[in-house]
C-alpha cells in the first residue's frame, strides 16, 4: 500500500506515484459518488469552500456550489469519452457572485473526481490566433534541430519558465537534451545525457496517459485527501489528477538542482513517449489552467508535426540511400579494384550509414580507413561472424557481447555493422562506431547545490550523467532500422556485382 511504501533509490520503479494520497495545494479535490455525494475531499477545501473537509463528507455537492456551476459540471460529465478522458471547464463561479474557478473532471473506479483552482485574473485572449501563430513559426523552420529549438522557444513564451528543454528518449530509455530555450545568464543543459532511471517507468506510463504535468512549488506542503482509504481499504487512484502530489525522491532531485517549479509536456509519437518538454523555473510558478491547456494542445500539435517530418525524412533518406547504392554498384562494375579501397567506400557510404571507421575483408586481405580496431583483430572478428552463418547484415551497438576480445578496443569498435559481400559468408564490409561516451560533452556541473538532500549527490544532474556514462560504457549509437534496411539492400546488390565480376574473370581465364 502507498502509506507503507518506503521509497529509496533502489525501488523507485515500484513507488505507487499515482496513489500518494495527497494533492498539490494550488487547488482542491473532491471525489463524489455517482449520486453526487461527497466521498472524499482534500483537507485544503477549507481554503476554497470555507468549510472543513471532515464536515462535508457524506453531504451532497449541491450544498456547496452555485446551482448553475454544478449543472454545467454535470452536463459535462456526460461528455466524458474513453478511459483517460479529462473534461475541463473554465471561469465558473464556485459560489454565486463569488470568484471564478477552473475545473477538471474525470472518473476513476466509478468515482467522479472534481478538481478546482482559481481562474486566471485576465483570461487568455484569442487562443485560436495564439496557436495559429505558434504553428506558423514551427512550419517556418527547416532542419529538425531548428524545429525542436523553435518548439522549446514557444513553450517558454507560453509558460514563462526559465528553462525549457526538449528531452528526447533513446531506445534504451536514457535521454538527451536535444534542444533548449533558457533565460539568459543560467547555464545550458543542451546536449547532456541522463540515464533511464531519472524518470522511472511508471512515471513514463503516466505521462502517456496524462500528457501534462506541473509541479508548482517544490516547497509546498501537500494537502492530504481524506479519508485516505475508502470502505474497501483503497486509496484514491490519482493517475488522471491534475493536482497529483509528487514523489519525495523527485522533489529532492528538483531541489538539488535548485529548481522551484517544474513542468513537463509529453511528446507522443505513434502512441509512444518520444520525449518531453521538460521545463524548470527557479521560483515557484503555476501557469493558470487555461494556459496549461493551451501548452498541452501545443505539445500535441508539435508531436503531430514532428511525426510527419520524421516520416518525410525517412522517405527522403531511403531515396538518397538507393541513389548512393546505385552509384556504388555502377562504379564497382566499371572498376572492381574500388572494392579494395576503404577510403572510397567510406566516402560513398559515410553519409548514408554514419560510422567512424570502415574495414574491408576480401580473400583474407584487410584494408581499413578511419577509426577501426587494429587490423590484427579483424580475422578473429570475421571468424566469429562466419560462425553465425546467416549471410545477412548483422549489427550490434555492443560488440563486447558478441566477442569478449572486442572489449579491448571498445573505444573505437563498440558498434559494428557487418555487410557480407560474398555468397558464402567470407568477405565483408565492416562499419565501426566508437563508444558513445566519447562523442558526448559534459559541460560541468551547471548547478552545484550547497547541500544535498537525504539521498546525497546521486539525485543531481552530474551524478546522473556519470550513471549514464557507466551504463553506456562499451556501447555505440545503435544502427537504426532504416540503416539496416539500406545495408541489406546494398548487400544484395553488391553480391550480384561481385558474382558477375568473378564470372567475367573466369570467362577470361578460359
Ligand atoms: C519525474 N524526472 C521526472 C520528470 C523529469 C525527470 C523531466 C518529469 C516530471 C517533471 O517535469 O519534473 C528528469 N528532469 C529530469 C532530467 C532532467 C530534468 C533527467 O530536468 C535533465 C535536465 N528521479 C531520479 C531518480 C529517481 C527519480 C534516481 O533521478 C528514482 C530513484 C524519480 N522522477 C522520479 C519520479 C518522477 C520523476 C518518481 C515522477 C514525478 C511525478 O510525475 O510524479
Amino acid at each position: 500500500s502507498s502509506a507503507d511504501f518506503e521509497v529509496d533509490l533502489t525501488n523507485c520503479d515500484r513507488e505507487p506515484i499515482h496513489q500518494l494520497g495527497a494533492i498539490q495545494p494550488f487547488g482542491f479535490l473532491i471525489a463524489l459518488s455517482s449520486d453526487w455525494l461527497i466521498k472524499r475531499a482534500s483537507v485544503n477545501v477549507a481554503d476554497f469552500l470555507g468549510v472543513k473537509a471532515e464536515d462535508i463528507l457524506g453531504t451532497p455537492m449541491s450544498d456547496h456550489m452555485a446551482a448553475e456551476t454544478l449543472h454545467a459540471i454535470r452536463n459535462r460529465l456526460t461528455l466524458l469519452r474513453g478511459p483517460d478522458a479529462v473534461e475541463r471547464l473554465f471561469g465558473l463561479a464556485l459560489r454565486t457572485g463569488g470568484p471564478r474557478y477552473d475545473f477538471a473532471l474525470h472518473m476513476t473506479d466509478g468515482t467522479i473526481v472534481l478538481e478546482g483552482e482559481p481562474s486566471a485574473e485576465t483570461p487568455d485572449a484569442d487562443t485560436a490566433s495564439t496557436i495559429r501563430a505558434m504553428m506558423a513559426r514551427l512550419d517556418a523552420t527547416d532542419k529538425i534541430s531548428d524545429f525542436l529549438r523553435e518548439g522549446a522557444r514557444q513553450v517558454r513564451a507560453l509558460t514563462g519558465f526559465d528553462r525549457v528543454m526538449v528531452y528526447q528518449f533513446d531506445r534504451d530509455g536514457s535521454g538527451t537534451v536535444a534542444a533548449e530555450a533558457v533565460r539568459s545568464g543560467i547555464g545550458s543543459f543542451h546536449g547532456l545525457r541522463y540515464p533511464a532511471s531519472d524518470i522511472p517507468q511508471q512515471a513514463r506510463k503516466l505521462y502517456v496517459r496524462t500528457p501534462f504535468r506541473v509541479i508548482a512549488d517544490v516547497d509546498a506542503t501537500p494537502a492530504a485527501i481524506m479519508p485516505e482509504r475508502d470502505e474497501q481499504g483503497e486509496p484514491l487512484d490519482l493517475s488522471l489528477s491534475v493536482l497529483r502530489s509528487v514523489s519525495p525522491i523527485h522533489i529532492e532531485y528538483l531541489k538539488n538542482m535548485g529548481v522551484g517549479a517544474s513542468l513537463s509536456i509529453s511528446i507522443i509519437l505513434e502512441g509512444k513517449l518520444w520525449g518531453l518538454f521538460a521545463c524548470h523555473h527557479y521560483q515557484p510558478r503555476c501557469p493558470d489552467f487555461e494556459r496549461r491547456s493551451i501548452a498541452e494542445l501545443f505539445g500535441q500539435m508539435f508531436a503531430l508535426k514532428l511525426e510527419s517530418r520524421q516520416r518525410e525524412a525517412l522517405a527522403r533518406y531511403e531515396i538518397e540511400a538507393r541513389a548512393t547504392s546505385d552509384r556504388i554498384l555502377a562504379s564497382v562494375a566499371g572498376d572492381s579494384t574500388l572494392l579494395d579501397n576503404p577510403d572510397w567506400l567510406g566516402s560513398m557510404l559515410g553519409k548514408t550509414v554514419p560510422c567512424d571507421g570502415i574495414a574491408i575483408y576480401i580473400d583474407g586481405k584487410i584494408a581499413t580507413s578511419g577509426a577501426t580496431p587494429p587490423a590484427s583483430a579483424i580475422p578473429t572478428l570475421v571468424r566469429r561472424l562466419n560462425a553465425m552463418t546467416s549471410g545477412r547484415v548483422y549489427s550490434t551497438d555492443h560488440l563486447g557481447d558478441l566477442l569478449p576480445q572486442a572489449r579491448e578496443y571498445a573505444d573505437v569498435g563498440a558498434g559494428l555493422l557487418a555487410i557480407p559481400i560474398s555468397r558464402t559468408p567470407r568477405d565483408y564490409v565492416l562499419l565501426f562506431r566508437q563508444e558513445k561516451v566519447r562523442t558526448v560533452n559534459w559541460a560541468g556541473d551547471p548547478h552545484k547545490p550547497a547541500s544535498y538532500g537525504p539521498n546525497g549527490a546521486r539525485l543531481t544532474p552530474r551524478q546522473s550523467f556519470e550513471t549514464w556514462a557507466e551504463e553506456v560504457r562499451g556501447r555505440s549509437e545503435p544502427f537504426t532500422d532504416a540503416e539496416l534496411r539500406v545495408a541489406e539492400m546494398l548487400r544484395a546488390s553488391l553480391i550480384e556485382v561481385v558474382l558477375r565480376l568473378s564470372d567475367d574473370a573466369q570467362a577470361e581465364r578460359q
